[in-house]
């Protein structure tokens, strides 16, 4: 690292040396870890985060151009944290799209510069692989550009199983369709008590792991995410992206980490408050820190906010997102701020150029499309 404006001296005996550390770009273990994201001054987290964020990426904040396509929001799995999935199709608020009524989403963007769909749902039981499989040929036929970022691995998990292939198989299947990447969703919190605790029945820590790593394998790049600020406590937060680190080693197929803050409106663990802003930095910088082999981290902005994510990219955060253009519902029913996300283009460029940073337009895996 070049330059820091910390005061080491002033900084605890016991975490200079971990700064010394990551001043000198060595990577930091998990004990080490633990102690800084827990005893480390938020300005220091902060300063830090921020050299790491400009030596690898400079002034850029990165965005993109995408809409999400949500094929259903019934879903097998109950999820505590939850606001978004229904059990049963009778109920009112249950939506399943037919294949043709989901490519009509996305003919109705046939005039404009969109680069990306994301396509996650719920875990509908009848929506199986070879109806996606399916879907994607349709989507990459009327728009055979667009990038296809979809299923998280707990989707595929389930399609896989049930389809009776292996995860090999069926990412091969859902790639030659025309699936470019995966997202980040499912991955929560890996440790298994905590699991257990928020999401028992889902696709387990391990699976997941695997999914990403057979995807990477296969030349699909994925992004990664962590569910945080409910029950979890500081180890479990170094576990999680200690696990993604020891992964992104092996493969190098991510291309962005994604906190995702846990929201606690209308769904099953709704006693539990929110953490607030400054939470929110210690998270994010942290991350930047310990997480030396991820290019990019992202703050999603329909969950978070506008403003906070603003402020976010004084401490680590390099990439906001997209447009979205109001296609997405999972964080509006959770509580989030954004109750119908969208911004156009003019509106990310302000918000960028609003904190002294450089948009930039990009596509899904960071290539440069236009530096505004
Ligand atoms: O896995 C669900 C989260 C995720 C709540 O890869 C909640 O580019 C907070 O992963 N409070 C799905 N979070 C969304 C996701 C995602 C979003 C945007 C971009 C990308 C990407 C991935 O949403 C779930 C879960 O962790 N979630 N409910 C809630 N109440
Ligand atoms: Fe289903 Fe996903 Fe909601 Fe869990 S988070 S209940 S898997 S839609």
């Amino acid at each position: 690292m070049t330059t820091t404006s910390i005061n080491i001296e002033q900084v605890d005996l016991e975490l200079q040396e971990i700064v010394q550390k990551v001043i000198s770009n060595i990577r930091i273990n998990k004990a080490e870890g633990l102690l800084f994201y827990t005893k480390a001054p938020l300005t220091l987290l902060g300063s830090l985060a921020n050299s790491i964020r400009e030596q690898k990426n400079g002034n850029k904040v990165f965005f993109n151009k995408n809409i999400h396509i949500e094929p259903t929001n019934i879903c097998v799995f109950d999820c505590k944290f939850c606001a978004y999935s229904i059990k049963v199709s009778k109920k009112k608020d249950a939506w399943e799209l037919s294949i043709d009524e989901m490519v009509d989403k996305l003919k109705a963007y046939e005039n404009k510069d969109i680069t990306e769909v994301h396509l996650v749902g719920g875990v509908h039981p009848k929506m199986g692989l070879h109806y996606f499989i399916e879907l994607i040929k349709k989507i990459k036929n009327i728009r055979p550009s667009i990038h296809v970022k979809a299923f998280t691995a707990v989707e595929l998990e389930y399609m896989c199983r049930k389809a009776k292939v292996s995860y090999k198989e069926g990412l091969q299947m859902l790639k030659d369709a025309g699936q470019d990447s995966l997202p980040g969703g499912g991955a929560e919190i890996f440790d298994t008590e905590i699991r257990n605790e928020i999401c028992a029945d889902k696709c387990n820590s391990e699976t997941w792991l695997e999914i990403h790593e057979t995807a990477h394998n296969l030349g699909m790049p994925s992004n990664a995410t962590i569910l945080y600020g409910h029950i979890e406590k500081p180890i479990h937060i170094v576990d999680h992206l200690d696990r993604l680190r020891n992964l992104q080693d092996k493969t190098g197929g991510f291309n962005t980490f994604i906190p995702l803050k846990y929201r606690n409106g209308n769904n099953q663990m709704s006693h539990i408050n929110e953490v607030g802003i400054i939470e929110d930095i210690r998270l994010y910088a942290f991350s930047r820190i310990y997480m030396d082999n991820f290019n990019h981290l992202k703050a999603y902005w329909p969950m978070i906010g506008r403003n906070t994510t603003q402020s976010l990219l004084a401490f680590g955060v390099d990439d906001i997102d997209g447009t979205i253009d109001d296609t997405t519902k999972i964080y509006s029913m959770a509580g989030a701020e954004e109750q119908n996300p969208a911004m156009s283009t003019e509106d990310i460029v302000k918000l960028i150029k609003g904190v002294g940073r450089t948009p930039i337009e990009r596509d899904t895996v960071y290539n440069t499309i236009k530096e505004h």
